[in-house]
């Protein structure tokens, strides 16, 4: 097979995969900072299909900071790619539109401003991982003195996304363009509001006139919705992309691959038009926080505690983690003994089925989502979704011995250099250098526990002067590392109830 996907082999695409809407008819409405395989698979998805029901000139430019790698994919195919999303059982196969331009903004900086000042664009969207935001994991304050952060406060062609952004802003208040809405779609809690405080921080450290102006002008015509994403979207490898170009006839190089289910419920506080997203199945509500904790904790708390502790023991991916008995045992009575009795359920959503979807959907045998890549920049995804829990179950009296074993599976990870089998260990986190220096030469639990609860970057200040944290945390520390993970899971799955005190 020679030919790769593009407008120009779009028409030689089987008819049912090619996509609901004209992508040579379709105008842009909204900058995407960090354009990865999850949006490709979430918002991208949700948009055209909200085009598809309502119509509008919603198209997306994608922008990608780190690396050209994206744009090397998408631009030879006019932005077109290919989402097959696979149930295990069933799967689908079709060609996207919504993305119409991508840019690389180590090249094209002033482009992807230019974008962010267009008046017909109105939504800039994010997706760039936790780290992407430069700010404290435990405070949500801005890392003001991050080098990064420095360098784009001083320079107007910035390099991170908050420094896009916040740049970009500054071009459309110039150019009079019009309300913007922003809207953060990662797993960050209370993503808007966060994202809001940290450009309000970047725009301090602006020359104080320029600082001035730009506060009013985001004050009164800037909003940060907060919304809730979820759509498992691992990385996509060669044997997917053989699979999209088995079905469409061409080479796809951008092909994303997913579960079919997906939600997105977005607080419905927008500066300006928006795409019918509700055509598509998004919730728009006042309020997304009781979802987001409902998120967070449960499905994003459950991935990362699958993740040590299946990386711990060898197994490659969260769908062979989950099939542990051992491993889905403990994640099952930490999801119902502990996170659950901290939340207040949305409307209508049973939070023990959730718990079983979830699972269910971790088992998924099509996606291959790999452990490691669950379990990288665990500083910086550790607060929201496993630390909120102990410090909830500590304010109900509750001691959160399950929590506090997955915890310890992120803590045997940073501190051991091996898996349990022997195979050397990446610890992929921005917060390395750091997390390396805490753990060097100790040489018991005990000792490993009390110095990375001194992370206030990760643990605040509060959990190390806890009357049970520290000790629930030694004592999984001390059978992790003696047992192994799965026989330290197994055993303390099986324990009691939980404890009170
Ligand atoms: C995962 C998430 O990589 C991770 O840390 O927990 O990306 C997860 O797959 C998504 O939040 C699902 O919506």
């Amino acid at each position: 097979m020679t030919g790769r996907l593009s407008l120009r082999t779009l028409d030689t695409v089987p008819r049912a995969l090619r996509p609901p809407v004209d992508p040579r008819a379709l105008g842009i409405g909204a900058v995407h900072l960090g354009i990865g395989a999850f949006h490709r698979a979430h918002q991208a998805a949700y948009t055209e299909d909200a085009i598809a029901a309502a119509g509008g000139q919603w198209g997306i430019c994608g922008v990608t900071m780190r690396s050209s790698a994206v744009v090397d994919r998408l631009a030879p195919q006019d932005g077109l790619y290919t989402v097959l999303a696979d149930s295990g059982a069933a799967a689908s196969v079709r060609v996207s539109a919504a993305v119409r331009e991508v840019l690389f903004a180590g090249d094209r900086t002033a482009d992807v401003l230019a974008r962010i000042a267009d008046p017909d664009v109105h939504l800039t969207t994010l997706t760039v991982t936790e780290k992407g935001y430069c700010h404290d994991p435990a405070s949500g304050r801005l890392l003001r003195d991050d080098p990064r952060v420095r360098a784009d406060a001083a320079q107007p062609r910035p390099g991170t996304a908050l420094g896009l952004l916040v740049r970009g802003l500054q071009a459309r208040m110039r150019a009079d363009a019009g309300p913007m809405t922003v809207l953060s779609c990662d797993n960050l809690p209370r993503n808007g509001a966060t994202l809001r405080g940290l450009v309000g921080e970047f725009v301090d450290l602006l020359p104080a006139a320029e600082a001035a102006a730009l506060h009013a002008w985001i004050g009164d015509r800037v909003r940060f919705p907060g919304c809730v994403v979820d759509r498992i979207v691992p990385a996509t490898t060669r044997a997917d992309r053989e699979r999209a170009a088995a079905a469409l006839g061409v080479l796809d190089e951008g092909v994303v691959v997913t579960e079919p289910f997906r939600q997105w419920v977005i607080e419905d506080d927008f500066a300006g038009p928006r795409p019918a997203w509700e055509r598509a199945g998004a919730l728009l509500t006042p309020d997304a926080h009781p979802y987001e904790q409902v998120k967070l904790r449960m499905l994003n708390g459950a991935h990362s505690a699958l993740a040590y502790l299946g990386a711990l023991a060898g197994d490659t991916s969260i769908a062979a983690a989950v099939a542990d008995d051992g491993f889905a045992g403990l994640v099952g009575r930490m999801l119902a003994e502990e996170v659950i009795p901290t939340l207040d359920a949305p409307d209508g959503v049973d939070l023990p089925d959730y718990a079983d979807a979830l699972l269910r959907r971790f088992a998924n045998p099509a996606l291959r989502h790999t452990t490691v890549q669950v379990a990288m920049d665990g500083s910086q995804k550790l607060p929201q979704r496993l630390l909120a829990t102990v410090r909830a179950c500590r304010a109900a009296g509750v001691e959160p011995r399950r929590t506090a074993f997955a915890v310890a599976a992120w803590m045997r990870w940073v501190w051991t250099d091996r898996t349990d089998d022997g195979a050397p260990r990446e610890l992929d986190d921005p917060l390395a250098p750091v997390l390396r220096e805490a753990v060097r030469g100790c040489t018991t639990p005990g000792q490993a526990v009390g110095r990375l609860l001194a992370v206030t970057e990760v643990f605040g200040a509060d959990l190390a002067a806890d009357p049970v944290v520290p000790a629930l945390l030694t004592d999984a520390l001390g059978r992790l590392t003696a047992d192994g993970a799965r026989a330290a899971a197994r055993s303390v799955g099986a324990e009691g109830a939980t404890a009170r005190s």
